[in-house]
């Protein structure tokens, strides 16, 4: 039976272009995609833009333009980031779309039809910023003594008639929830803040607005438009043709992963949970809250004019670079800080010399010793052994991992066998063998190729391109790229293209 995994990357709001902290989550969702269809599931990615909502609307206004010129052009702005990043999206959805619209207006009759939403009026503080409403007693002493939300988002008092949606009644639920499936939300800080959150006890929920226009109506009340916290959730279940139960996309259903920043948790695993709940719609199976960047050692604001657009730092680094950087820094769900100290560093540590030199090293003597041909795989030794048992775990190990969303874990358990391979390398010392014992060298040069081979196919996901390269040249055709495929040694004999450099070691160009 084929397994299915759906994920998601949050939808981003269109109010300013994308930057690096947007990239990050997209770049991990699409790791776990690749991951999965080389793991032979039957996959379904998806993103794109969140286009409604106040915010959205007084950026537009801000820049002159109606709300959906300006949201055109600034979801085009996220899919080219998404592309320029090779992200592997099988959807981009925009919530302005009139597949959407139709698909969260079914999502709110379904919900209202069962008695979750009631008419009322809403007055207490709302956080433009977060798009998010808070408490009294949530909020916090700004740095001028005015009263802001927990985020230090700026917080107006709201007075307007509005629909409720009755989130108290899912308290008991929820708590539930988390507690029946203790992977259903991580990492364990997000889960113990949420849980607690919840603990304190649940207010309904404000899930429409009347003081502006730019969202989606709500069905049988013009003069409301939806909550966007609740027209954009919906996104999950409108890319897959909800309410249309027999639309083939709906078989991805429930998704198998949320993947959010840590500043949306409360919205993917409180009300989420509680409107599919309402709706009598089975639950995703899990949600996972990245970490947050900072820029060197500072939070990313226009106003510090330190926002980094991620493909300034791919013209510096290559796309690669990025991609492994980001992910293999900090333990995936924790904060990290970005520096191009830091970036400098793995990639010339890591990416050029752990990696690219053993390669390197590995092909050039392949060239110049046997003529460029693959060897035939023949007797091992002991330590041959060894080596390739190391390599032969990785797809069972990686994909526990994976399961986990361990994916720095995932990367220094192929570091590990990397390090082990250039300790083999040296030990062996094939260049040597050259003047005494050419089949012994032949020999260990073949393991040295299946040890590169795992890995660089293990490393796919992570870095798509210049791992496409490494498995050009060292022979591994199309067809042979998967985890499963690595259960079968290649023939020897094949030419092999000659060696190129795949990982630049990179100088500040004021060193060159
Ligand atoms: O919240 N570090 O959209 P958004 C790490 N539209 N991740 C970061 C980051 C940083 N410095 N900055 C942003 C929204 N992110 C809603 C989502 S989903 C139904 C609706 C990432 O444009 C992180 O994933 O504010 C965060 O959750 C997301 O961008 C917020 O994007």
């Amino acid at each position: 039976m084929t397994r299915r995994f759906y994920v998601t990357t949050p939808i981003y709001y269109v109010n300013g272009a994308p930057h690096i902290g947007h990239a990050y989550t997209s770049i991990a969702a699409d790791v776990m995609a690749r991951f999965h269809r080389l793991a032979g599931d039957e996959v379904f990615f998806l993103t794109g833009t969140d286009e409604h909502g106040q915010k959205v609307e007084q950026a537009a206004q801000a820049a002159g333009v109606a709300p959906k010129v300006f949201a055109d052009e600034v979801s085009a702005n996220f899919r080219s980031m998404a592309n320029a990043m090779a992200i592997s999206y099988d959807d981009f959805i925009r919530t302005t779309e009139p597949r959407h619209i139709a698909s969260a207006q079914a999502l709110w009759s379904k919900v209202a039809e069962n008695g979750a939403i009631y008419l009322d009026a809403y007055e207490g503080w709302y956080a433009l910023r977060d798009e998010c409403f808070y408490g009294e007693d949530e909020l916090i002493t700004g740095p001028d003594g005015q009263k802001v939300a927990p985020t230090g988002a700026p917080v107006e008092w709201v007075k307007e008639p509005s629909y409720f949606f009755r989130l108290s009644a899912y308290q008991d639920r929820l708590l539930e929830l988390y507690e029946q499936n203790p992977e259903f939300l991580g990492p364990h800080g997000a889960r113990n803040e949420i849980i607690s959150f919840v603990k304190q006890g649940l207010r309904d929920l404000s899930v429409s607005r009347t003081s502006f226009k730019w969202g989606i109506p709500v069905p049988g009340d013009d003069q409301h438009v939806m909550y966007v916290w609740f027209d954009a959730l919906a996104n999950y279940l409108s890319a897959l043709g909800y309410p249309d139960t027999s639309a083939p996309r709906m078989a991805f259903w429930p998704a198998s992963l949320h993947l959010v920043g840590k500043d949306i948790a409360r919205f993917h695993a409180i009300y989420w949970p509680a409107f599919l709940m309402a709706a009598g719609i089975e639950l995703p199976k899990k949600v996972f809250a990245n970490g947050w960047w900072t820029i060197e050692g500072q939070k990313m604001s226009k106003s510090l004019g330190n926002v980094i657009d991620p493909r300034e730092l791919v013209a510096d680094f290559g796309l690669d670079a990025v991609r492994f950087f980001v992910l293999r820094e900090v333990p995936f769900g924790g904060d990290s800080d970005l520096s191009r100290k830091a970036l400098i560093m793995r990639n010339n540590v890591e990416l050029a010399n752990d990696l690219g030199n053993l390669a390197q090293r590995t092909l050039s003597l392949v060239a110049r010793n046997c003529g460029g041909v693959l060897p035939e795989r023949r007797n091992l030794t002991e330590e041959d052994q060894k080596l390739l048992g190391q390599v032969s775990v990785l797809p069972q190990l990686l994909a526990s991992q994976f399961e986990r969303c361990a994916l720095t874990d995932a990367l220094e358990d192929v570091w590990k066998v990397i390090r082990a391979c250039n300790a083999y390398i040296d030990h062996q010392a094939p260049w040597a063998l050259r003047k005494t014992d050419v089949e012994r060298m032949a020999d260990v040069l073949r393991v040295l190729l299946d040890a590169l081979r795992g890995i660089a196919t293990m490393l796919q996901p992570f870095m798509p391109h210049s791992m496409d390269r490494m498995l050009d040249q060292l022979g591994v055709e199309a067809g042979e790229r998967t985890f499963a495929a690595l259960e079968l040694p290649l023939p020897g004999g094949r030419q092999l293209p000659a060696p190129q450099g795949i990982f630049p070691r990179y100088v500040e160009p004021e060193q060159v």
